[in-house]
């Protein structure tokens, strides 16, 4: 049976050593509650870092700790204090969190920290490469394991990854400031499916991929040249069940049974009936606003004076990577400024601000939701903030405003809530100002639906959704249009040649026999593939044609004394065994003088992009182009031609990242149908990658066996994956 495998940095429980002996406790975050579903659902483990560095962990533990773990479907990954170091408190608490949150001020470029982070994700992986089985699902969570999911794939090529990042990803202009930037992006692109919270950090890592990795997306699909890659957003949800239910049984509780901190909330409502509690909470970090919320209280309380003695502000910061500077420097920060505003504005019967730097147990949590009239929550970037969510659940009564951040991930699905972008203190206060008089039916009315879609898309529905969605990509993947040329499928194919009397392969060239370059010129044939086509050219039976879109000059320098036959510029002009090129076609180039300014006055406004000027047909080029910008201007190249060329015989070709204009009656179809009808030939072959090569796979005979090169939509029958694939079937070819 298969297995789930769920990797993060943390497990879902935490190790705590004490004079008891072992306990392990379950962790509280929205991860391990997260997925709590997906983990006990059938057979799954868990891997993640125990907590405990190998210093901490005495003699003689090591096995408790692990049957510990055992008991609750975990496994776990041993990192020295100097690897916590380096991959946690430093790459990516020091590095990626600041980058991906906009601090770009507070990221720290380490070579050291860098290089620890490469060596604690390949641990990671090493530690789920022990235990994958074939049919098994991995799941990678965060920003701490990017790498992980390539580092995997390599050694398990067939496996099904799935990535999540919980935190945001950062626009292009950001993230290309790391001087990792392509080795992270390659990390992550060893999964079948990346997801994120919101369609905006989707869209940016799509961007990354193209702009970095010069990678063909299509919609939200990465073509890579053996697999394709989804990316997709998932919005995190809660476990809406929980956290409304405990709201209900703390509102069952009898005086006396409550806790000691509702009792404290309780007296001073009942001193103060009309005074309003402002709930804000949040792990201490500066990515968070604490410290600017806690300004804007101030500058809140002096444009509505009114209010002093009649608000409170209850924050709970709960402590958080207390080992890395910003993290102190914040806490310091924060305490004086809570010091400050309290000392000057403070009554004998009034606090304004009252400050816990702590971690509460769960019911207490439940007991500062369900007794504050306002959460106010306005980070300065979060990947989601679930805490929104956990306050509008605990509202039984479906009363309670709350004031969030347009920079959390959750704003996108709350905008029931009040939106405000935190930077903006006139806008708080009169937000804040808005929420102490809203009457009690219009939160009623803002908070309904939001309370709906929470039940509705829970932590569990989202866990689900991303497990289907993972598996139907995977599905996908191996049931493409085209079918895989299989092991099976080669082995009849190389029979099939060597029974054959005559035989005639078509060979695409520029993506099928060779790679692309950004300059065309530069993609001259290399000396395995000269030496692959002599050995083919030497078998009497088999006649081989190199057919290109390609100029016949490029070819005639390229393969010059070579015997073995081509077709170039899509089947104008043949050359045959070693002679010269010739017209296969005759064709006109007297339209040429009207669409070239066209495609020169395109070239002036598209940076990078130049024309390439065949003997009968014109080619404009954009793969060394912005990719969005090349894209948008090939579909507007596209509509001027369609109105330019309606008259003439002509027709527009949209190849790999060129548009290429030439006679409507010549195309590589046309030419490999002029050329099986010369002979008698009973196996015919046709390999290639792009638009122009799908004339071929349509016009040669049904019996005919035609490949694509990648995956995408094709007429051919099979398709393989890579140059370096072609290559090695070509091989077999010659072996025979
Ligand atoms: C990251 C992303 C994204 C908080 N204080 C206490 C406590 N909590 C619980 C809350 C909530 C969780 O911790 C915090 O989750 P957030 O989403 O608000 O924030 P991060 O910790 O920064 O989480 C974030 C999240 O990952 C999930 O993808 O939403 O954007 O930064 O569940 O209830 N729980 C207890 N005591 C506390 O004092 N028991």
């Amino acid at each position: 049976m298969s297995k789930t495998i769920i990797i993060s940095n943390r497990l879902p429980v935490q190790l705590q050593i004490s004079d008891g002996g072992l306990q392990a406790i379950p962790s509280v975050g929205g991860l391990a509650t997260g997925m709590k579903s997906v983990h006990s659902d059938g057979e799954s483990l868990w891997i993640g870092w125990s907590g405990l560095t190998d210093e901490e962990i005495p003699d003689g533990l090591e096995g408790e700790i692990d049957k510990a773990l055992e008991a609750h479907g975990c496994s776990k990954v041993r990192l020295t204090k100097k690897e916590v170091n380096g991959f946690y408190f430093g790459f990516s608490n020091r590095t990626v969190w600041p980058l991906f949150h906009y601090f770009m001020e507070y990221s720290e470029f380490e070579l050291s920290n860098w290089e620890i982070y490469e060596a604690v994700n390949q641990k990671f992986a090493n530690a789920i490469l022990e235990v994958a089985e074939e049919d098994d699902v991995i799941w990678v969570h965060d920003y701490q394991l990017m790498l992980v999911p390539e580092m995997v794939r390599k050694q398990r090529p067939e496996v099904s990854i799935g990535f999540f990042l919980h935190i945001p990803f950062p626009s292009y202009e950001i993230f290309r400031t790391l001087p990792w930037r392509r080795e992270v992006l390659r990390g992550l692109l060893g999964s079948d499916l990346i997801g994120f919270h919101t369609y905006d950090y989707e869209r940016h890592f799509l961007s990354s991929v193209r702009r970095l990795l010069g990678l063909e997306v299509s919609f939200n699909e990465i073509h890579l040249e053996e697999r394709i890659v989804k990316v997709d957003s998932f919005p995190m949800g809660i476990d809406y069940k929980k956290f409304h239910q405990a709201a209900l049984d703390h509102s069952k509780l009898k005086a006396g049974e409550e806790s000691d901190l509702k009792r404290r909330l309780n007296t001073h409502k009942a001193s103060t009936p009309n005074a309003k509690f402002f709930l804000s909470i949040d792990r201490l970090d500066y990515t968070k606003g604490i410290a600017k919320r806690i300004n804007a209280f101030e500058y809140f309380l002096q444009k509505y004076p009114e209010y002093k003695e009649k608000v409170r502000l209850i924050i709970l910061a709960v402590p958080s990577r207390s080992k890395v500077p910003q993290y102190q420097k914040l806490k310091k920060e924060i305490d004086e400024l809570v010091g400050r505003i309290n000392g000057e504005l403070s009554t004998v019967s009034w606090t304004p601000i009252w400050y816990f730097y702590r971690s509460l147990p769960f019911d207490n949590l439940i007991d500062l939701y369900t007794s504050c009239d306002i959460a106010w929550l306005t980070p300065i970037r979060d990947g989601m903030n679930l805490v929104a969510k956990e306050y509008i659940a605990t509202r039984t009564d479906q009363s309670g405003v709350l004031i969030l951040s347009e920079m959390a991930g959750s704003a996108n699905e709350m905008n029931e809530a009040l939106l405000i972008n935190p930077n903006n203190f006139e806008q708080i206060a009169d937000a804040l100002h808005q929420a102490i008089n809203m009457p009690k039916e219009e939160q009623v009315a803002r908070n309904v639906p939001m309370q709906k879609r929470l039940e509705r898309y829970n932590v569990e529905k989202w866990a689900n959704d991303f497990m289907d969605s993972l598996k139907v990509q995977k599905k996908q993947d191996f049931s493409f249009v085209a079918r895989r040329l299989s092991v099976d499928q080669t082995n009849t194919l190389m029979k099939d040649y060597r029974k054959a009397g005559n035989r005639i392969l078509f060979l695409d060239y520029d993506g099928t026999l060779a790679g692309f370059k950004n300059d065309p010129q530069k993609a001259s044939p290399d000396s395995e593939l000269l030496d692959l086509l002599d050995e083919l050219h030497k078998q009497t039976r088999t006649d081989i044609f190199l057919i290109s879109g390609r100029d016949k000059d490029t070819f005639t320098r390229w393969f010059e004394g070579k015997q073995y036959s081509m077709i170039v510029e899509h089947g104008v002009w043949i050359a045959e065994k070693g002679e010269p090129f010739q017209l296969l076609e005759n064709v006109k180039n007297d339209w040429m003088a009207k669409i070239r300014p066209v495609l020169e006055s395109f070239v002036d406004r598209t940076p990078g992009s130049f024309i390439e000027d065949k003997n009968y047909s014109l080619a404009w080029h954009y793969r060394s182009t912005d990719p969005d910008f090349g894209q948008k201007r090939a579909s507007e190249l596209n509509t001027v031609l369609t109105s330019l060329i309606a008259n003439d015989d002509l027709s527009v070709l949209n190849g790999n990242k060129v548009v290429e204009i030439k006679s409507s009656n010549v195309n590589k179809g046309r030419a490999a149908l002029r050329m099986i009808s010369r002979k008698s030939y009973d196996f015919i072959f046709a390999i290639g990658d792009d638009w122009t090569d799908e004339f071929m796979f349509q016009d040669l005979p049904k019996e005919a066996i035609t490949v694509k090169v990648g995956r995408m939509k094709t007429q051919a029958r099979y398709y393989v994956d890579g140059i370096g694939n072609v290559r090695e079937l070509l091989k077999r070819f010659t072996s025979i």
